[in-house]
């Protein structure tokens, strides 16, 4: 069908790079680069970004021929809008030349360095916050001077910098983490600490980590997307990007020498002091639902959240599991009504252009669970609250890592600890017990202790999800 199209062609030049973005996936060339992008072509200024593959060379083999410009389209009830994104100055593997991209981020014009690694990224311990020692990454960052992981080129470009009297530049993680900032100036510091304490101490004292909340729905880009695109728009273009019109991004004013771009220009951007209440919103009222129902609608069969919140008992589900166990835990930022972002939230889910998958959200849950609902429903038990709604989205998560589905077929369960999960699913046959066996998971639930009326009600939601099957335990629970 795209024989025959014209590729995608450069007209004017990318600004010259400012920026370099580690894990360069859909969702950061659908929100960062974009809004980069955009302010570039208002405001000029140097703040080209060359972005970065760590664990493949597709993207940068789709954009090269396309002098790395991409179409970026929004889908929503308006019908949908394209732009042609030009900013991305290179793509670079960094396998391939790992010595080049720690040359290219020790360059004095290299201001900011931003991160979508997702959780598993910054190679710690999701229960704790903590740098895994033991990840064979982290090891290997210590000895070699050749990273391999997303901190090892951070704290290895931070050190060529160190060495050449240049400031460091500001890293700015756009990860869905509760603190992410903070998170990352753990990971640097800890590694670089092991690499070299002197080293650990000048970024310790200059470096800039501000947290920033990330809010944009971006499904992976299928190949029938890209052959509907080139039909439509008489181009070819190999990797365009499909999105929601909504964005939100929070990001603390906190920069090496204030150096950035003047973010404020772009509608859906805020600079703030503090960035903690809007990431605890989003993180429990967005993704913390948005797992739930990942896990809970593909036991049910359905292959997207549209799908699954519009069935009703899942719509009914989804407004008591916000209304009365999430709302109630969260102080909201100054001005914002937590019911009406509720609603605003269905509304996106609902948006029948996005196909955002139930399989794909329901990737890497081991990382996602204790920040997105593990620390709500430990809140709930606090205070003594039912949180029976949350409790079954746990247990949907390890009927999920348990390898099998409703039908008796198999999942392609996609987590790092996949394999672990599988053992303690499977050490028992009995519903109850796997349930116990799977909570003695530290790596997932160590950070919060979990009571024995915790424990049990976990367990008790995991039976009724074997005997029942997850559509009628939802119904169970809104009737
Ligand atoms: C999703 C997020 O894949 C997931 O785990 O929950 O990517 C979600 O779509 C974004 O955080 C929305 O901002």
């Amino acid at each position: 069908m795209t024989k025959g199209l014209p590729l995608l062609e450069r007209r004017n030049p990318a600004p010259q790079p400012g920026i370099v973005h580690l894990g360069l996936g859909a969702f950061f060339r659908s929100f960062g680069v974009l809004v980069i992008d955009c302010l570039a072509k208002s405001q000029g200024g140097d703040w080209g970004i060359i972005g970065v593959s760590l664990q493949s060379s597709r993207t940068r083999d789709a954009l090269a021929p396309q002098d790395n410009m991409y179409t970026a389209v929004s889908k929503g009830a308006g019908g949908e809008n394209s732009r042609l994104i030009s900013v991305l100055s290179e793509v670079v593997f960094a396998q391939e030349a790992p010595g080049e991209l720690l040359d290219r981020m020790s360059k004095p014009a290299i201001k900011i360095v931003t991160l979508t690694v997702t959780e598993k990224g910054y190679c710690h311990v999701p229960s704790t916050g903590q740098l895994s020692f033991d990840h064979p990454d982290v090891r290997a960052d210590i000895l070699d001077t050749f990273p391999r992981s997303a901190v090892g080129y951070l704290v290895r470009a931070l050190a060529q910098r160190w060495a050449a009297g240049i400031p460091p530049f500001t890293i700015l993680s756009c990860d869905n983490l509760p603190n992410n900032g903070q998170v990352a100036r753990n990971v640097v510091l800890s590694l670089a600490e092991a690499i070299d304490p002197n080293l650990a101490k000048w970024i310790a004292e200059e470096g800039c980590f501000p947290s920033t909340m990330v809010d944009r729905i971006v499904p992976a880009t299928t190949s029938v997307d890209i052959e509907r695109q080139a039909e439509r728009a008489g181009v070819l273009d190999r990797a365009p990007v499909f999105h929601e019109p909504f964005i939100q991004w929070v990001i603390e004013d906190n920069f090496v020498d204030g150096a950035r771009p003047d973010f404020s220009e772009f509608p859906g951007v805020q600079l703030v002091s503090d960035v903690a209440p809007f990431e605890e919103m989003k993180i429990r009222m967005l993704n913390g639902t948005h797992s739930t129902l990942a896990y809970l609608g593909y036991l049910a069969g359905y292959d997207t959240i549209s799908e699954t919140v519009t069935d009703h008992v899942f719509g009914k589900f989804l407004f008591n599991l916000w209304s009365n166990e999430i709302i109630p835990t969260i102080v909201p930022p100054i001005g914002v009504d937590l019911a009406q972002y509720a609603r605003d939230l269905l509304q996106r889910y609902a948006n029948p252009a996005i196909q955002h998958r139930t399989s794909q959200i329901a990737m890497d849950g081991s990382q996602k669970l204790p920040q997105r609902i593990l620390g709500t429903l430990s809140d709930n038990l606090n205070l003594g609250h039912e949180c029976r709604g949350l409790m079954l989205g746990v247990a949907a998560w390890m009927r999920y890592v348990g390898g099998i589905d409703e039908k008796g077929l198999p999942i392609d369960v996609k987590d790092p600890l996949a394999q672990q999960l599988r053992i303690l699913s499977d050490k028992s046959n009995d519903p109850w017990n796997k349930a116990q066996n799977l909570m003695s998971c530290d790596a997932v639930f160590g950070g919060i202790g979990l009571s024995e009326k915790g424990r049990e009600g976990i367990a008790t939601a995991y039976m009724s999800l074997s005997e029942d099957g997850a559509q009628a335990a939802v119904a169970k629970l809104v009737s």
